[in-house]
């Protein structure tokens, strides 16, 4: 019988983690993931996939650890010596980090390094695994460079989230050219799903709208509607982060549907979705919302994924908008228009 392969992945308890970890049993892994410690469970949306501690022939592991835990990371490394490793744990909220600047600086910048230099001396240290290693960059690398954006286009971060992302793409291409670790960027456009933080704007508004509909709320306070985003469906984009490690050679790879949206667009079909007229007479300017720098217009050109991952987006944004919204309606106790 085959060897299963091993996957090691950080964020596993967010929405991209939740959606690779099943994606990876269904292909036959061994899956572990790195958690955090919290005073609260922050597993919801992992718990459906939890396997008993006491069940034989377990294929999902969790272990304690945490970014800024070099130490704990290293251990973990040498103890699994996964085959893969994603490396999707991250302070990933832009807003949030122009207010934990350091923090953000630390987990989502100096915690790829640390991942990389355990990968480093656990291949120096006689270990006997060829790591893979695939880094959660970020269409905010690009910034205000004007759209579509491609693997060639210039970086010009505006937030602090943005400047830790960078350092941690450039220290992924540092890694792969001085010590030939596999090791990949994947530069993903926003992917949403119905299992999004509730404060990023998708999932905002899904629950806004619901909210509305239950007759919970009465406004949703946003900030800027004009920005334009490239907003795919997560599932898939899980999917072209295990075929960049699945190719003969290392590389980075932009991943989007090609095509941007409004804030404000997204806003009117959510709440068209949600069967309700006059989206006006419930979005409210909250300025709280804003940024000090703000990213615009965000379009993938997604050829090279095309030409060598065979990767295409299917779910576009009106069916991506419909799955939300009937999720939080449903969550809500709505029956759909
Ligand atoms: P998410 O839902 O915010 O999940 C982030 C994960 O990182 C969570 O599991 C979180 O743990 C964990 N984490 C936070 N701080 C940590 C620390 N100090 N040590 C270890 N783990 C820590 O993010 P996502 O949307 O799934 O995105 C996954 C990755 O892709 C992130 O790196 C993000 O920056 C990047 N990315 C996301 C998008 C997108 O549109 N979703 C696009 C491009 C890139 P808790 O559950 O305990 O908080
Ligand atoms: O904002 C505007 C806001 O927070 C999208 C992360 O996954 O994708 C995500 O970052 C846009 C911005 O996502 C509200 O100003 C208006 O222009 O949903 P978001 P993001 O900043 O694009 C990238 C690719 C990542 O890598 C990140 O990890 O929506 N907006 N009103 C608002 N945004 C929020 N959050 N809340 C509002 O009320």
């Amino acid at each position: 019988m085959a060897v299963k392969k091993k996957a090691l992945i950080s964020g596993v308890t967010g929405q991209d983690g939740s959606f690779l970890v099943e994606l990876l049993l269904k292909k036959g892994y061994e899956v572990h993931g790195i958690i955090r410690r919290a005073s609260t469970f922050n597993t919801s949306r992992i718990d459906h996939i939890f396997q008993d501690l006491h069940a034989d022939k377990k294929t999902f592991h969790l272990h304690y650890g945490d970014l800024s835990d070099a130490n704990t990371i290293r251990k973990l490394i040498q103890k699994i010596e996964p085959d893969e490793i994603y490396n999707l744990g991250a302070q990933s909220h832009v807003r949030v980090s122009f207010d934990i600047p350091e923090y953000t600086a630390n987990v989502t910048g100096l915690g790829t390094l640390r991942v990389l230099e355990a990968i480093k001396d656990y291949g120096e240290s006689g270990g006997k695994k060829k790591i893979k290693f695939y880094q959660a960059s970020s269409s905010e690398l690009f910034g205000s460079t004007p759209p579509p954006q491609n693997e060639l286009s210039p970086f010009h971060p505006r937030s602090p989230y943005a400047c830790a992302k960078a350092f941690a793409y450039y220290t992924t291409v540092n890694y792969r050219e001085a010590y030939g670790i596999f090791a990949c960027n994947g530069i993903l456009f926003n992917h949403e799903s119905e299992r999004r933080g509730e404060t990023f704007v998708t999932r905002k508004i899904t629950l806004g709208v619901a909210r509305i509909a239950a007759g919970l709320d009465k406004k949703l306070y946003l900030g800027n509607l004009d920005a334009r985003r490239d907003w795919g469906y997560a599932p898939e984009y899980m999917e072209a982060a295990w075929l960049m490690l699945q190719q003969a050679k290392p590389s980075d790879y932009v991943i989007g549907t090609g095509e941007s949206h409004s804030v404000k667009d997204f806003v009117v079909t959510a709440f068209a979705a949600a069967g309700i007229d006059n989206w006006k007479k419930y979005v409210e300017f909250d300025k709280r919302y804003l940024r000090p720098t703000e990213v615009n217009d965000l379009v993938a050109d997604t050829r090279k994924a095309a030409k060598v991952l065979k990767w295409k987006a299917k779910t576009k944004f009106a069916e991506l908008v419909k799955i939300m919204v009937a999720h939080d309606l449903k969550k809500h106790g709505v029956e759909k228009p």
